[in-house]
């Protein structure tokens, strides 16, 4: 879903910057080439009100490994944009929202090759749920893309890079337009990989799959956190890939992402999944990743760093 964003602060190259003189210029390479690395970061308020990041050091670290992959200079630590994350919801007075780190070649030369300074901004802004509250509730209705997700050795699979949206935009629109929630897109051999900004899970007699790191798919942190749940709750896992079929026939399905959270899948492609609800497990994981972000699970709370509006 989007969403039209307006905030006091935006952090932009070491400095809190008001919003309105966030600027960039128009020969900025990303901008021309779509080299940019990104994340998506939550923060939750807790029960008792206070606020922490979920999973900010993972986050980060996801970060430098796509800039890595990119031979992207950051000029700026781990430790340090982890802060500049935490100033800029401080900054803008944010107890809950998103938090989008975006690292960038700036303006300089062009020509695709072009290597510019590195620039690298810090913008929040409250977000609800990414495919509607009753998507959250009910579910959501997905179709299968025209589009393939791209080959991994046509874009690199590991890295959050602003170019690859470019595929996840078509697959997008396209599900809109057509009067879906989301878009799947399966891979290059024809099998179900995630969704333009999600991971992919299905349910079968008991078992929790989605497709392994070793497929087209980014390596979802809350991905990660949903197994890691799943394992806790002892529920069987598997890590393979599935037919477009399979999805068909799964007794639950739901998608996974920072921004999505848990978000149940009702029908694909027309065919209802299950009894066409939010099935027992997917409520049940649900349910626990909500806790563990708003720290009520102990033991999840090495999850959470948080901080003071
Ligand atoms: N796959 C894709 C393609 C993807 O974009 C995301 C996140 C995921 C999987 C799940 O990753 P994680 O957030 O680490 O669990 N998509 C981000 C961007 C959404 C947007 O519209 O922008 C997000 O959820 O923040």
């Amino acid at each position: 879903m989007a969403i039209k964003i307006k905030s006091d602060a935006i952090w932009l190259d070491g400095k809190l910057t008001p919003f309105e003189d966030s600027k960039v210029h128009v020969l900025t390479h990303t901008l021309h080439y779509g080299v940019a690395v990104f994340e998506g970061i939550r923060a939750y308020r807790s029960a008792e009100g206070r606020p922490a990041v979920f999973r900010l050091k993972e986050h980060i670290r996801r970060l430098f490994d796509s800039a890595h992959i990119y031979m992207m200079e950051m000029p700026f630590t781990p430790e340090q944009l982890e802060q500049a994350c935490i100033d800029t919801l401080r900054a803008n007075k944010l107890a809950e929202g998103y938090i989008r780190p975006l690292a960038f070649y700036g303006a300089g030369s062009l020509g695709v090759g072009a290597v510019n300074p590195v620039q690298v901004a810090v913008a929040v802004w409250p977000w609800g749920a990414y495919l509607s509250e009753e998507g959250l509730k009910r579910g959501i209705r997905a179709k299968i893309s025209s589009y393939a997700r791209m080959h991994v050795n046509v874009q690199m699979v590991r890295s959050k890079c602003s170019g690859q949206y470019v595929n996840s935009f078509l697959a997008n629109r396209e599900a809109a337009l057509g009067g879906f929630e989301e878009a799947i897109l399966l891979d290059t051999d024809g099998y179900p990989s995630e969704g333009s900004g999600e991971n992919l899970f299905i349910v079968k007699n008991g078992v929790l799959q989605t497709p392994p790191l070793s497929s087209a798919i980014l390596e979802g942190i809350t991905r990660d956190s949903v197994l890691r749940i799943a394992r806790d709750l002892g529920i069987p896992i598997k890590e393979e890939k599935f037919t477009r079929d399979s999805l068909y026939l799964a007794d639950e399905a739901f998608m996974t992402g920072t921004a999505a959270e848990v978000t149940p899948v009702r029908e694909v492609d027309h065919r209802t999944i299950g009894k066409g609800e939010a099935g027992p497990m997917t409520k049940k994981l649900q349910a626990a990743y909500f806790a563990a972000v708003k720290g009520a699970e102990p033991r999840y709370l090495e999850w959470l760093s948080p901080y003071q509006v």
